[in-house]
């Protein structure tokens, strides 16, 4: 069994209830086989990135530390995506839940299936706002530090806080 990793998800939603889906993706991450929920951001709206006829996402980041390894951990993640009844319609297009494997300890993978770091997540403030928020001291496996990757976004334009009476 592999020792423990700190493990970071991006979680996103702008299809059948999105702040719904998001909070129930969130308490089933904490359920996976062999990994413990430690934290997650709050949840944040934001104009969707790629095409723009679609709705506001739901975006969120969770904290996990999970014996799985990094292609198990996808597998119980895509599962889960599955389970939202979620439709692939088009790439970049509406979505019931999205699972993003952002961050897996301190690997860098380059593999058919999957791609850690996140490729995208070093410039999109969807991802990177939240995961601050979080961990504002994590540093990727190239050395860049997420608080810094926040602040050097130079806008936090279409990603903000869900209000909390939205919640
Ligand atoms: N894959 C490779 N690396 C990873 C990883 N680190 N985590 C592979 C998860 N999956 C990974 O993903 C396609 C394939 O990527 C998977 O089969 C997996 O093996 P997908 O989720 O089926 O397709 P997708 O999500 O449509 O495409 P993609 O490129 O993953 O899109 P993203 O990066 O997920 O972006 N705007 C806002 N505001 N908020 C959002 O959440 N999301 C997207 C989708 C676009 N615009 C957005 C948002
Ligand atoms: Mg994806």
């Amino acid at each position: 069994m592999i020792y423990r990793v700190d493990a970071y998800v991006g979680l996103g939603s702008n299809l059948d209830a999105p702040i719904a889906q998001v909070r129930r993706a969130l308490d089933e991450l904490g359920k996976l086989p062999l990994t413990e929920s430690i934290g997650a951001s709050r949840l944040y709206v934001t104009r969707p990135v790629g095409p723009q006829d679609q709705p506001d996402f739901i975006n969120a980041v969770a904290h996990l530390s999970t014996h799985l390894s990094p292609l198990a951990l996808l597998d119980q993640l895509q599962a889960l995506e599955q389970r939202h009844r979620r439709r692939r319609i088009r790439h970049w297009g509406p979505r019931t839940l999205d699972l993003d494997l952002l961050v897996y300890g301190n690997e860098t993978l380059q593999l058919p299936r999957l791609n850690v770091p996140h490729p995208q997540m070093k410039v999109r403030g969807f991802v990177l706002l939240p995961l601050a928020e979080l961990a504002p001291r994590l540093r990727l496996p190239d050395g860049s530090h997420v608080g810094a990757l926040a602040k050097a976004l130079g806008t936090t334009d279409g990603v903000e806080v869900l209000p909390d009476n939205l919640g």
